[in-house]
């Protein structure tokens, strides 16, 4: 190795939180019901995610845990004091907007919500930690999606457009790097979570998730613009569930079957940074017969207005296959169904844990996009145990993310342009996935079980004195 360092020296180092997986207050200072405050822990949850929605309503005697969470609502304050504490040079945390539009489509804002994000955002910059914020993480105002249909309705981009304007214009002195909507491919996998879509029997689902993809992204372009108007020195990115898809062999049919399925999620990369729908996804509407209803502007808002840099998440790379034996051992229970791939460990959940696949994900975005990316998820969900003294050895989230990171500093090496890694939940929340808190990604303990027991007391786990180190070091302890 050379001497050069292996970060840069601005390099963002941080966390990244959602307000609906943290703040919890879930009907304070204003605030309006949410699509995820109506997802149950339990089994329940999955087949709501993906869109089998009947009923909008809260049920009695039924556990939310989005609805407390982990309280960062009223706990902020304590807990940016401990990111302070690691080194932290960012946070990326989202802003509910119903707590800035508890409906969605109301004429003015809610002054509180408004308020409580200027508290949060001031906290950080106490600290000289860089807000990192997401305008819509999964949670959609229920109202929008009862009057509207959410983003099936071209009426989303006004709302939309009326709320990012919002927030752009009050936070401009505080906030430099903004991200439109989390995971946006999500929509296709988890229409519900994603984009509080729910799909009626008599719909042509495809048709209705592309059209509300389209409606997002022109959305997507039209922040893009606003944000550059309205904060000239700031940055707005696009945010990819990513994870590069390998063939399961060296077979024809699975080098194409990876392209695909790659594409699948570029789609819409390929629209928000290139600013214009590639051929492969005409070619899909033409033989799927999907009727993109487009108006008169849009291909100029998307063809203006393309992203500054690529957010995305990595948390396992994938595997695809055309064998019907390999893809009849498809794993259950996941939103990116996953083929299993045998040179890989797999954590407690499931998920295949490949630190080579975060070289892999970032030279290919690099490649294709050829744009700042911002690592802005990563991490390694397990359950934490208090050991009798009632601290926690977190040696396996150390080994994880420290494979990780070389491989980060090896893209980097490669020519890669990273402006920073967030990891996911540098304090345990609920997990959007399941609604437990078990599943835990912190450097720091948050007492609170799955059915909502705990003292939510914060405790320190080791990875929290190795990431400080990691931080203070800009990387070279690796
Ligand atoms: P949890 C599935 C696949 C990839 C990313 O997930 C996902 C999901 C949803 O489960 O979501 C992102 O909490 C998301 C976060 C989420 C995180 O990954 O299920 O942006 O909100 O918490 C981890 O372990």
């Amino acid at each position: 190795r050379t001497n050069q360092t292996r970060f840069p020296e601005n390099f963002l180092w941080g966390g990244a939180i959602a307000a609906n997986q943290a703040e919890g207050a879930y009907l304070e200072g204003g605030k309006g019901l949410t699509t995820v405050d109506l997802l149950p822990i339990g089994k329940d949850r999955f087949s709501l995610m993906l869109g089998n929605v009947d009923s909008l309503e809260l049920k009695d005697g039924v556990y939310y845990p989005s609805h407390e969470a982990i309280d960062f609502y009223h706990r902020f304050k304590e807990d940016i004091a401990l990111f302070a504490e690691m080194g932290f040079k960012c946070l990326r945390l989202s802003i509910a907007w119903a707590r800035i539009f508890p409906n969605g489509d109301d004429s003015a804002p809610n002054e509180e919500g408004l308020q409580f994000y200027d508290q949060v955002f001031d906290e950080l910059l106490k600290y000289n930690i860089e807000p990192v914020v997401t305008t819509c993480h999964f949670d959609v105002p229920i109202n929008l999606v009862e009057k509207y249909g959410s983003w099936k309705n071209r009426k989303m981009i006004e709302f939309y457009e009326n709320y990012t304007k919002t927030i752009f214009e009050r936070y401009k002195e505080k906030v430099k790097y903004w991200m439109t909507f989390n995971e946006i491919n999500m929509l296709l996998h988890a229409p519900f979570i994603g984009a509080g879509i729910v799909i009626k029997d008599d719909e042509e689902k495809k048709q209705v998730l592309y059209q509300a993809a389209h409606h997002q992204l022109v959305a997507s372009a039209l922040a893009v613009k606003a944000c550059h108007e309205i904060i000239p020195n700031g940055q707005i990115g696009c945010m990819l569930a990513a994870g590069a898809t390998y063939p399961y062999t060296c077979h024809p049919n699975d080098i194409w079957e990876a392209i695909d399925k790659d594409r699948e999620s570029y789609f819409f990369i390929d629209v928000q940074s290139r600013g214009e729908y590639p051929g492969y996804a005409k070619r899909y509407f033409k033989e799927n017969n999907l009727q993109i209803r487009m108006e008169k502007d849009d291909e100029e808002i998307l063809k203006n207005h393309t992203v500054d840099y690529i957010g995305f998440s990595y948390y396992a790379s994938r595997c695809a296959s055309t064998d019907p034996e390999v893809l009849s051992q498809l794993a259950e229970g996941n939103i990116f169904a996953s083929i299993k791939n045998p040179y890989l460990n797999e954590s407690e959940w499931g998920w295949q844990i490949d630190p080579q696949g975060l070289r892999v994900t970032c030279n290919q975005l690099h490649d294709r996009y050829q744009k700042p990316l911002f690592i802005v998820e990563n991490g390694l969900g397990a359950n934490d145990v208090l050991s009798d003294e009632g601290s926690i050895n977190d040696d396996y989230r150390i080994e994880y993310l420290k494979s990780h990171f070389i491989e980060m500093a090896e893209a980097i090496e490669d020519g890669v342009d990273i402006l920073g890694y967030t990891s996911w939940g540098p304090i345990d929340l609920v997990s959007a996935g399941t609604g437990e808190m078990k599943k835990r990604y912190g450097y720091i303990y948050v007492d609170k079980d799955n059915e909502g027991n705990g003292t939510l007391k914060r405790i320190k786990k080791k990875s929290f004195y190795w990431y400080q180190d990691i931080i203070q070091s800009n990387g070279e302890n690796l």
